[in-house]
């Protein structure tokens, strides 16, 4: 028998929350790759939260993802046929093969990576995207200096472990937000943060006070809603707040109504989005800093694995409701 496919497609947009019976789950033929084309069998997913936002029929940094369509995301994976020069059979290769087992792409949405160098699952954090998000959004926008207070949210995360570790690196007193214990115990203890805070045990503000004695200089969003409004309550005089992202909303019907904006005026705060993918050309530089910094131990990774294409929903789904510890990656193969 031939070999199949296994897919899981958009089957209907969320309202709010994401819902398994957002999905679907299909097997078809194997696709055969066309001249320039290359056929890759997929042995890593990533998830992120991006993914949220790309179910909604909302206008974005690229089209939504279409009912019925593959949902997308990054993968790693093996080249198993190629009708490009570039890529022969047994090459590991990043791609944007999206929840499907195997898939044929064009050459030039391939890169090599280099498996000797890191595990393949790396690129698809610490030197992948989040590891670049927290890398250009610190170093382009954030600009945190020595001696300087960083704070950042969904701090045991892909992208806030990083931010945080980076800051260290620099030189910077850096203070982490997580939910729950263990989370904090791994940021403070071994991240080496000077102080996590559980923003689930209550009284952040005052925490955030303690923690951060001469007031915050940076501070990093991964989150949004009531935790914005309350870092803009301990912001110091011009500093900086990079805004990666708004977890805490991209389930919610509502946007939520922000109360201190006053704050950035009084503080004279800058206060910047951020799209890693506006540095596409320059991500070699980060990626080589990033290994630089992995290779002498500077930088301490984790991983949430999910095991198995169809278990993907499950897993976004519960990253998204902060039961991932650490990158949150699906096992394919
Ligand atoms: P992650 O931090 O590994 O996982 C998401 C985390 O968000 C969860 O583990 C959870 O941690 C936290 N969270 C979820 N709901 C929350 C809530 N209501 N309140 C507080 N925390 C909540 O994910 P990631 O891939 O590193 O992404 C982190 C952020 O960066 C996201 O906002 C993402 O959209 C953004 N991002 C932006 C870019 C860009 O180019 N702008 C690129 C990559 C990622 P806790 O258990 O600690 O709550
Ligand atoms: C992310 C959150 C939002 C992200 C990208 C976006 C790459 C972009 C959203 C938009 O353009 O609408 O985590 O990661």
């Amino acid at each position: 028998m031939a070999r199949m496919n296994r897919q899981v497609l958009l089957a209907s947009r969320p309202r709010g929350w994401v819902v398994e019976d957002n999905f679907r789950i299909v097997e078809t033929p194997l696709p055969a790759p066309s001249p320039g084309e290359v056929l890759v069998k997929n042995e890593w997913l990533s998830l992120d939260p991006y993914m949220r936002g790309r179910m909604n029929d909302a206008k974005s940094y690229v089209p939504p993802v279409q009912i019925g369509e593959v949902m997308v995301g990054q993968t790693v994976g093996e080249v198993l046929e190629s009708q490009d020069p570039a890529f022969k059979p047994g090459d590991k290769v990043l791609s944007p093969l999206g929840w499907q087992l195997y898939g044929s792409a064009k050459a030039k949405l391939l890169r090599k990576i280099d498996i000797a160098r890191a595990p393949a699952t790396y690129y698809l954090g610490v030197l992948g995207m989040p590891g670049m998000t927290a890398w250009f959004g610190l170093s382009e926008i954030g600009k945190p200096k020595a001696g300087e207070t960083l704070v950042v949210s969904a701090a045991s995360g892909a992208v806030g472990s990083v931010v945080g570790q980076l800051a260290k690196i620099v030189g910077c007193r850096a203070v982490g937000i997580a939910g729950g214990k263990a989370k904090c115990d791994y940021v403070a203890g071994e991240l080496g943060f000077d102080a996590c805070i559980d923003y689930k045990a209550g009284d952040v503000a005052e925490r955030l006070r303690e923690a951060c004695p001469n007031g915050v200089d940076v501070h990093f969003e991964n989150v949004g809603g009531a935790l914005l409004d309350t870092m803009l309550t301990v912001m110091n005089r011009f500093s900086r707040i990079v805004i990666c992202g708004f977890v805490a909303e991209y389930n919610a019907t509502e946007p939520y109504g922000y109360k201190r904006l006053r704050s950035i005026l009084v503080n004279r705060i800058r206060m910047q989005g951020m799209l890693v993918f506006d540095w596409e050309e320059r991500y070699g530089e980060a990626i080589e800093a990033l290994a630089k910094h992995l290779a002498a131990g500077k930088l301490k990774y984790r991983e949430s694995i999910v095991e198995g294409l169809d278990n993907a929903p499950k897993g976004l789904i519960g990253l998204l409701k902060g039961e991932n510890f650490g990158k949150q990656l699906v096992k394919l193969a």
